[in-house]
């Protein structure tokens, strides 16, 4: 064979090679230790159920900042601005782009099973994160980061058996119908209901955790309604209540108690100020849970199938400043 054709065949094997390699990260550090700067950078989808209230923002802002460019990742966000739908289609784009894992805050419970399914046979694992689903094979999905809603509605029903009068007519903003925060605070009403003979819904309509909402339902109850308290299963909701009853010369916390869910710092300043009378914390700072889920698959281990986040619950007996710029959101 001539050496100059010789030549030209080795100089083309070798680019055909280095063009099948997978391409190192640009940032990863030449040679060096195998540290998480020679690791590929790892690409998210995160399917976001939308931005309708403080608590959803925050839960962004937690996921942007933990899966940063500089962390090695690229996360890919996706709003779907309340539709499961387009969770649906965000899902199968996820998986069309081959991402290495898919993180999913779902807006209802049903429904996921089919997508779901597609995700598993692209070998792409799944990452739940706030609420929850439900799903005839758990194996859909490698874990669920989130909150114990049973267990605020619970909290929420105790603290108004211990600071409330026992004849209660209640005003209930529900969040979006179907979804497990939504489903878990009412339970936990519910429940105390069975308790009290004394307690009474005389309202309920869903709100869907936003602040518009909250304020329509309460500017739309007939004007002869008499009520002690407002459950609204989250701030914002409570924050559209707040409005409308102060437009109506009535004072928040004082003629009617509110009680409310997330504990974000808008509306712990509230409960400082007694127009909140109980927030019940909900914690949306998942980032680096779900980062830490990731560390842990990329290390070939296997994360626990549930984690619930710690919460508590503040009143203006518990609350002080220093608590809220603590918290810092
Ligand atoms: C709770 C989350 C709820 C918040 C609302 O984990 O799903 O949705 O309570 C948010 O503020 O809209």
């Amino acid at each position: 064979m001539k050496k100059g054709f010789l030549i030209i065949l080795v100089l083309g094997l070798a680019l055909t090679l280095s063009a099948c390699a997978p391409a190192k990260d640009p940032g990863a550090a030449a040679g060096g230790s195998p540290a998480k700067a020679d690791r590929r950078q790892i690409v998210v989808g995160f399917s976001q159920v939308g931005a309708e209230s403080d608590w959803r923002l925050g839960n962004t802002q937690s996921m942007i900042d933990a899966f940063s460019a500089e962390g090695g990742y690229r996360l890919i966000l996706d709003d779907a601005q309340n539709k499961q739908e387009r969770q649906i289609t965000a899902i199968r784009n996820f998986i069309n782009q081959g991402v290495d894992y898919i993180v999913l805050a779902p807006t209802t419970e049903r429904g996921w099973d089919t997508v779901l399914g597609e995700a598993r046979a692209a070998g792409i694992p799944v990452i739940l994160v706030d609420r929850r689903i439900e799903v005839e094979d758990e194996s859909l999905f490698v874990c669920w980061v989130g909150s114990d809603f049973r267990r605020e509605g619970d909290t929420a029903a105790v603290w108004m058996e211990e600071h409330l009068p026992e004849a209660l007519r209640i005003v209930h903003l529900q969040g979006n119908l179907g979804s497990s925060a939504q489903i878990g605070r009412s339970e936990g009403l519910a429940a105390a209901l069975a308790r009290h003979p004394g307690w009474k819904v005389v309202f309920e309509a869903p709100g869907d955790f936003v602040q518009a909402k909250g304020q329509e339902l309460i500017e739309s109850l007939p004007q002869d309604l008499a009520y002690d308290v407002i459950y609204a299963e989250n701030d914002n909701m409570a924050f559209g209540a707040i409005d409308a009853l102060k437009n109506a010369g009535i004072l928040p916390g004082k003629d009617v108690a509110i009680i409310s869910f997330d504990a974000g710092g808008r509306a712990l300043r509230l409960v400082l100020e007694g127009e909140i009378n109980l927030d019940v914390e909900c914690n949306p700072m998942h980032g680096p849970r779900v980062r830490a889920v990731i560390e842990q698959l990329e290390r070939g281990e296997t994360p626990s199938k549930y984690t619930y986040v710690e919460e508590t619950w503040f009143d203006a007996e518990t609350l002080t400043q220093a608590v809220i710029d603590r918290r810092g959101y």
